[in-house]
């Protein structure tokens, strides 16, 4: 199975392979196989049992390119590897919030791993105005597991330093690096924005001391291999019911700061709350809506400096750990370096290359032009003052006092 070069699977090619999965499908089994993938890279299949077995699974293909580009855009398929070692260390770390990995096929460049059709895209759910009680301790308890345990505070430093070896992801990496940190900050070809706000934009190009603060963030990102990040914490990479949260995707993932995946997280729900400036609905609704979602936020900054503290307390290896004042100073430079990414992710999600659809499902552009409006003033003022932050009140402060200018 695994000695097969690499080519991509038909839906056909999928059932076959699938059935020679041992442990997954009987051999007789009746197999339906669909293409459902709407991502901006991969090929994604689910492959259903007919019958009242209910068993189903999802294969994940890379593709040698990108596939919202095409195949002028090249792309490693080493992210597929990259993504099913994360997963494994993910399940390993924080078990039931990752979805399980069945098989790994490295020549073909492919995962099969748990179904989650009970889920919804968490991204999708915002949009319909879901709520989600459970959503802010499960991600908090999964950023503070996973940065924690993969960085310098709980592993031995040569241990940690394989481990920045092994999930080396330059190509992805450069994708970050330009989408969210670059282009948007230029006219650049890759930039797609509406028309009605090219005067802010324009702003944005011309503002020195905002590109100051980026360029810093962006070196952050280059330089800082805190934590093995999941890289591409967007509320796309996140499914939820009511009482479940699994975050999957972590193809992105690689040695770099804490806080870009504390940021990721925040951004979305953030860009979540602009959106509901431009959908039409009742104005008590909304700010309903919006309350839920910054209450959102700062739970999940709790659950998460909580979590982290106590494995600080339990598990940190680092024999400088107890140096009086570190502790609090690490977790004040994350919460800090988290609202500057969170304001680079949310002006990239306006400017550059990959919108979201909480705002793009906004059809009339005047309306989903007071959405993106709120989006870059928010995102301006994260990266502009992070380093005044001390606490998540100050961080959702912000963002009230922004829209209510
Ligand atoms: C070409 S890839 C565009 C974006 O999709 C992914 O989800 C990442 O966010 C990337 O920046
Ligand atoms: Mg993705």
């Amino acid at each position: 199975m695994s000695n097969s070069s690499y080519h991509v699977l038909s839906e056909l090619e999928i059932i076959e392979y699938v059935r020679k999965i041992p442990g997954l499908f009987s051999e007789n089994a009746q197999l339906i196989c669909k293409e459902i993938g709407d991502g901006n890279l991969n090929l994604v299949f689910r492959i259903i049992e007919n019958g009242s077995s209910g068993k189903s699974v999802i294969i994940k293909q890379a593709l040698p390119y990108a596939r919202v580009v095409g195949e002028s855009w090249p792309l490693t398929l080493d992210r597929a590897r990259i993504e099913s070692e994360a997963l494994m260390i993910q399940n390993s770390i924080c078990p039931g919030l990752v979805p399980k990995v069945y098989h790994y096929d490295k020549e073909l460049a492919l995962t099969v791993m748990e179904d989650l059709s009970s889920h919804i895209i968490m991204r999708k759910g915002l949009i319909s105005r879901n709520r989600y009680p459970y959503f802010a301790k499960h991600i908090g308890t999964f950023l503070a597991r996973t940065l924690f345990l993969t960085s310098d505070l709980a592993l031995d430093h040569q241990d940690k330093k394989q481990k920045v070896v092994q999930f080396i992801n330059p190509e992805l990496c450069k994708i970050t690096e330009d989408l969210v940190f670059t282009d948007p900050y230029y006219d650049a070809k890759t930039n797609q924005f509406n028309p009605l706000i090219k005067e802010v934009i324009e702003e944005i190009w011309g503002h020195g001391e905002l590109k100051l603060e980026i360029t810093k963030l962006k070196e952050k990102f280059l330089t800082h291999a805190q934590a093995l990040i999941h890289g591409d914490l967007h509320t796309g990479s996140i499914m939820v019911t009511e009482t479940d949260t699994k975050v999957f995707d972590p193809e992105f993932s690689f040695y770099g700061p804490m806080g870009f995946d504390i940021g990721a997280v925040i951004a979305n729900l953030l860009l979540n709350f602009c959106s509901h400036e431009g959908h039409t609905l009742d104005q008590e609704e909304r700010l309903q809506y919006q309350d839920y979602l910054l209450n959102t936020v700062e739970e999940i900054w709790i659950v998460f400096e909580e979590e982290f503290r106590i494995l600080w307390k339990g598990k940190a290896s680092e024999p400088y750990a107890s140096i009086q004042g570190y502790e609090d100073d690490y977790i004040l430079r994350l919460l800090q370096d988290s609202l500057g990414y969170a304001g680079c992710k949310m002006m990239r999600r306006v400017i550059g290359l990959a919108h979201v659809s909480d705002l793009e499902s906004i059809n009339d552009p005047k309306l989903r032009a007071k959405g993106e409006r709120l989006a870059l003033a928010i995102g301006q003022q994260l990266v502009l003052k992070r380093e005044t932050a001390q606490k998540i009140g100050d961080l959702t402060s912000l963002v009230r006092y922004v829209k209510n200018q």
